[in-house]
C-alpha cells in the first residue's frame, strides 16, 4: 500500500498522477488557476503549493505523489504565500468586478473571497490593455488576464489551432496573437474552448443578449427560437438539476415567458440533415469513388479549421447545412408570406451550446439578400442569464411542448448533440434492415462514448463502411494526416471541434469530463424513450419534402463554402 502523510493523516494512493489529486482524496481542495486534468501541467500559478518536512515548497499539481512523503497543506508560510500571490494578481488586474461578464463565476473573485482579501497592498499597475471585440464568438480583455496559460494550452494542445501565445517577458508578459492581430484576422475557429477554461474574464463569450431583448420587446417582430439538442441536458445544471437530466420542456416554457413567439427544436433540422447527408453518402458509395471519405459539416468550428488548415479537404465536406441552418431556412421560408400579410418581420434566434454558431450565422453563405437565415445565436449560458434576469423559477415551472407545425423530431435528431451521434443517426438511415435488432446492433458498433477517436466498421446487408468519429481538432488533425498519407481509409468521418461533441460546447455551463459524459448519456436516454428512432420515420420531414422544400432542397438545405 502506497501512502502519503497529509497534514498528519495517512492517505493511500494508487495511480493518482499528482499530489493535488491525493490531497483531494484527503478531503482538501487546494486553490488552482492553471491546473486542468485535460491539459498538460504548467505549474505556473503556484496557488496549489504544499510544504514538505524540510520546509521546501512544492507545487502539488506538478509533483507526482511519493510513497511515505510527509506534506502539509496549511502552514503559516503557505498561508502568506497564497495571499501574496492573490494580492499580486489583483494588483495587476482590472477590478471592476460588478460590471464584468464573469461576475459570479470568476475564479480570481472566488479565491479573493475565499482568502478574505479585503485590501491590496500594491499599487495597481494594470496598463497596456488589449480589448479585442473583433470576433463573433469571443472577447479578449488582457486587463483581466492572470497568465495561467489555460487558453494557450487549450488552443495548441487540444485544438491544434495555436493562434494565441505568451508574448514578451517579465512584467510585460501577456497573451497575444501573432503580430497582435485582431483575433478575427487569425485562423481562430471560434470554438470558444479558450473562454471555457479561462478562470477570469480575460476571454469571454460574445454577448448578444441585448439585441435579442430589443427584438423581443418590438411588437412588429415575430421572434422564433430553436433549441439545440445539447442544451436540454445541460441548462438545468444551473438550476439544481443533474447533468444529463432532460429539461427541454422547462426550457420551452421559459422561452415563452421571455417573450419568444414560437419555440422549436433543432432536432427537427437534424432529421433533415440526416436525410440529406445519408443521401450524399449513398450517392458517393454508388459513384464507386471511395478514395476519400465524406466529412460531416454540422460543426462550424471544424468547417473553419478545414478551410484554413486543409482547404484541399473542402470538396469532401458534406454540402449539407448544419441542422441549425436547415431549420433556420425552413422557418424563414415558412413565415415569409405571413410576415408580408401582417407587416411583421420574423427574427430567428437559436439557443446553442456553441460559440462558433455565432460565427456561422454571420457567414455570407447563410444569408439571403443580406438577411441571415438565423439572426442571433445565444449560448446556453446567455439563456440562463436571461432566465435569471427576469426571475423565472426554472425548477418550479411546468414543462411545455414545442410549437406546431414543427413539433416532431426523432431520437436520431437528438443524439446529434454528442460525439458519434451524427454518425449513429446516419447509419440508422443507410442500413437496409430497419428491425429493432438492427437498431441495437448499431448501438454497439462503437460510435458511443466520450473517446476523442473512435474507429468503427459497419458490415450489414451488403453495406461495408469504415467510419471514424473524432472530437477535438488535434485529434482530427492526426486522423487527417493518416488519411492523406494513405495509412488509413474511411468512407465517413464525423468531426466535432469540441472534445465530446456539442454537449461539451463552450457555451454550456462549466463542466469537467464527468458532467460532459453524463450529458451525453442523457441524450441517449432521450433517444431510447423516443417514439421515432429514425429520421425518415418523422412524418413532418416527409411533409416538408412534399411541400415547403419541394424543388428547393438545394437552395434551402445545402451550402457551398466560399472559403
Ligand atoms: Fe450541435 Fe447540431 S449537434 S452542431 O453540436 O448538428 O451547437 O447540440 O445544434 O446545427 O442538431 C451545436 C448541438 C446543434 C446543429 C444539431
Ligand atoms: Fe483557439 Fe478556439 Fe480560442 Fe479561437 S476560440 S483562440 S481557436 S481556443
Amino acid at each position: 500500500e502506497k501512502y502519503m502523510m497529509i497534514d498528519g493523516n495517512r492517505v493511500e494512493f494508487t495511480n493518482e498522477k499528482t499530489m493535488l489529486a491525493v490531497i483531494l482524496k484527503a478531503g482538501i481542495i487546494l486553490p488552482t488557476f492553471c491546473y486542468y486534468s485535460d491539459l498538460s501541467t504548467y505549474g505556473a500559478c503556484r496557488m496549489c503549493v504544499v510544504e514538505d518536512e524540510k520546509g521546501h515548497i512544492l507545487t502539488s499539481c506538478s509533483t507526482p505523489p511519493k510513497d511515505r512523503a510527509v506534506i502539509y497543506t496549511n502552514t503559516p508560510k503557505l498561508h502568506k504565500h497564497r495571499k501574496m500571490i492573490l494580492e499580486l494578481l489583483l494588483a495587476s488586474h482590472c477590478r471592476d468586478c460588478t460590471v464584468c461578464e464573469k461576475n459570479g463565476s470568476c475564479r480570481l473573485q472566488e479565491l479573493a473571497h475565499r482568502f478574505g482579501i479585503t485590501e491590496v497592498r500594491f499599487p495597481n499597475n494594470n496598463n497596456n490593455r488589449i480589448y479585442d471585440t473583433s470576433s463573433k464568438a469571443i472577447v479578449r480583455d488582457s486587463s483581466k488576464c492572470i497568465l495561467c496559460g489555460d487558453c494557450v494550452r487549450m488552443c495548441h494542445e487540444v485544438q491544434n489551432v495555436g493562434v494565441i501565445d505568451f508574448a514578451h517577458r517579465g512584467s510585460q508578459m501577456m497573451i497575444a496573437t501573432a503580430f497582435n492581430k485582431d483575433i478575427a484576422d487569425t485562423d481562430c475557429v471560434n470554438c470558444g474552448q479558450c473562454a471555457a477554461v479561462c478562470p477570469t474574464g480575460a476571454i469571454t463569450i460574445k454577448n448578444d443578449q441585448s439585441e435579442v431583448w430589443k427584438a423581443l420587446y418590438d411588437p412588429n417582430k415575430r421572434v422564433v427560437v430553436q433549441i439545440a439538442p445539447a442544451v436540454r441536458v445541460a441548462i438545468g445544471e444551473e438550476f439544481g438539476f443533474e447533468p444529463g437530466e432532460n429539461t427541454l420542456g422547462k426550457t420551452v416554457a421559459a422561452l415563452r415567458r421571455l417573450g419568444f413567439d414560437y419555440v422549436f427544436d433543432t432536432s427537427v433540422g437534424a432529421d433533415l440533415t440526416i436525410m440529406e447527408e445519408a443521401a450524399e453518402l449513398v450517392e458517393k458509395l454508388e459513384s464507386g469513388d471511395r478514395s476519400m471519405p465524406l466529412f460531416t459539416s454540422c460543426c462550424p468550428g471544424w468547417v473553419r479549421y478545414a478551410e484554413t488548415k486543409h482547404p484541399e479537404l473542402m470538396p469532401y465536406i458534406s454540402t449539407c447545412k448544419s441542422p441549425m441552418q436547415m431549420l433556420g431556412a425552413v422557418l424563414k421560408t415558412y413565415y415569409a408570406p405571413m410576415d408580408k400579410k401582417e407587416h411583421k418581420e420574423t427574427v430567428s434566434v437559436a439557443i446553442m451550446p456553441c460559440t462558433a454558431k455565432k460565427y456561422e450565422v454571420s457567414r455570407e453563405e447563410f444569408k439571403k439578400n443580406n438577411v441571415p437565415y438565423v439572426d442571433y445565436v445565444l449560448t446556453t449560458l446567455e439563456l440562463i442569464s436571461m432566465i435569471k434576469e427576469i426571475g423565472i423559477l426554472f425548477d418550479r415551472i411546468e414543462g411545455e411542448s414545442t410549437d406546431m407545425p414543427f413539433a416532431l423530431h426523432s431520437g436520431a435528431g437528438e443524439i446529434f448533440g454528442v460525439t458519434g451521434g451524427v454518425t449513429e443517426a446516419a447509419v440508422r438511415r443507410v442500413v437496409a434492415d430497419k428491425s429493432p435488432k438492427a437498431l441495437k446492433d448499431i448501438e454497439f458498433m462503437g460510435f458511443r462514448g466520450m473517446d476523442g477517436v473512435k474507429i468503427c466498421e459497419v458490415d450489414e446487408g451488403g453495406l461495408n463502411l469504415r467510419i471514424a468519429v473524432v472530437s477535438g481538432l488535434a485529434n482530427a488533425e492526426a486522423l487527417i494526416r493518416k488519411i492523406e498519407s494513405g495509412e488509413e481509409h474511411f468512407d465517413f468521418v464525423e468531426v466535432m471541434a469540441c472534445p465530446g461533441g456539442c454537449v461539451a460546447g463552450a457555451g454550456q455551463p462549466f463542466a469537467r469530463r464527468k458532467e460532459k459524459r453524463m450529458r451525453g448519456e442523457g441524450l441517449y436516454k432521450l433517444d431510447k424513450s423516443s417514439q421515432l428512432k429514425r429520421s425518415e420515420e418523422n412524418p413532418l420531414v416527409m411533409d416538408l419534402y412534399d411541400d415547403l422544400l419541394k424543388n428547393r432542397t438545394h437552395e434551402l438545405l445545402h451550402v457551398h463554402y466560399k472559403g
